[in-house]
């Protein structure tokens, strides 16, 4: 879109100080579209840590120990708050939570594909930790020096304790990939079905990811979802490997004059049809998230009444 003539020097300015590495603030001018870019991954984000509550959650009752339920319980609560950090930096681009609350129950908003699979056993969280926090590392980190300020500052943290989650789960890992051979077959049965889901959590290709270009000019994208996804092969191939784990694809190779692992196709029409709310846990996922709205609707009334009385409160002692 051709930018209105006032507009280009604020955009020449914009565009400089994001070439300079400065950070952009919520009260700076930025353009729109940049605007539109944020709300839509910051919030498919912040929706991602919610929803990704649910399939770990569902373990926390059934955790075989004190000690692992004590570290699930932690995990999932720090999920949360890992949403509700990056909701509020959503908010400072002008957005209200409730419009993007309500974008995620009526399907506008997306979330992370990997969270529309079932965790089946409890070796599930111990690959989700290992896999899919290690995926999340990978790509968050770079996201931690995103051009937008508020992000970049909540992806610091978050990462820190993405790095927590990741080495319970590996630990999960570890203690059943060297106990009974059930225990190991369950953690290969884990990886079997998670590894390939993990790899679609960076996206699609990069000749296929229309939001890379622009992400990439300004700076909230710092590698391509390409380059993240090799790089998170690379550093968990090994890891595999100390586990005795096989992970399940024939193509996997060391290029040993580029020392990356090679792999083999990823299958898209799974990933696209995940999308399109046909994998096989998107209506439950999605119908958990309404209830949790409609059994909170109290809350939100009682908040409502809450800050009405102390408003009146307030215009009283005003008067
Ligand atoms: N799932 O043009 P691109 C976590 C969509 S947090 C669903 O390449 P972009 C922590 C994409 O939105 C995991 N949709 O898009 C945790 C776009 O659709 P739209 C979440 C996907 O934005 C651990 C379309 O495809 N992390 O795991 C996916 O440049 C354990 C075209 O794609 C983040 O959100 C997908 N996998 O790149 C919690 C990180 N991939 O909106 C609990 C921030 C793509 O145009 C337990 N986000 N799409 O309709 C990002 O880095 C980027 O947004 C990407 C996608 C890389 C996800």
């Amino acid at each position: 879109m051709p930018v209105p003539p006032d507009e280009s020097a604020l955009l020449a300015d914009f565009e400089a100080r994001i070439a300079a590495g400065e950070s952009i603030e919520p009260k700076d001018w930025m353009p729109e579209r940049y605007r539109k870019q944020l709300t839509r991954m910051m919030s498919q984000h912040a929706h991602s840590e919610i929803v990704g509550m649910l399939p770990e959650g569902n373990w926390i009752t059934r955790a075989p120990s004190l000690r692992r339920k004590l570290s699930l319980l932690a995990k999932v609560q720090d999920e949360a708050g890992h949403g509700l950090y990056i909701y509020c930096g959503t908010e400072t681009l002008g957005v209200d939570r409730h419009e993007l609350n309500a974008q995620l129950l009526d399907g506008r908003a997306k979330y992370s594909s990997i969270f529309n699979y079932p965790t089946l056993t409890w070796a599930d969280v111990g690959v989700v930790g290992w896999l899919v926090d290690g995926a999340a590392i990978v790509n968050q980190t770079v996201l931690a020096k995103a051009s937008y300020g508020p992000y970049a500052r909540a992806m610091v943290r978050i990462c820190k304790e993405e790095n927590f989650h990741k080495r319970q789960g590996y630990e999960v890992c570890m203690v059943l990939a060297k106990g009974t051979p059930e225990q190991k077959a369950m953690v290969q049965d884990a990886v079997n079905r998670l590894w390939w889901p993990s790899l679609m959590m960076f996206g699609p290709s990069d000749t296929n990811s229309p939001n890379s270009a622009e992400l990439l000019k300004w700076r909230v994208k710092r590698k391509t979802n390409d380059e993240l996804r090799q790089r998170f092969i690379n550093l968990t191939v090994p890891q595999a490997i100390a586990l005795g784990i096989t992970l399940p694809d024939p193509d996997l190779k060391l290029n040993e004059e580029t020392g990356n692992w090679e792999f083999g196709e990823i299958d898209w029409s799974e990933f696209h049809a995940v999308l399109k709310g046909e994998g096989p846990c998107n209506h439950e996922r999605i119908a958990a998230r309404q209830k949790a709205h409609d059994d909170g609707a109290w809350v939100r009334a009682a908040a409502t009444a809450y800050a009405e009385k102390q408003q009146a409160r307030k215009s009283t002692v005003a008067a």
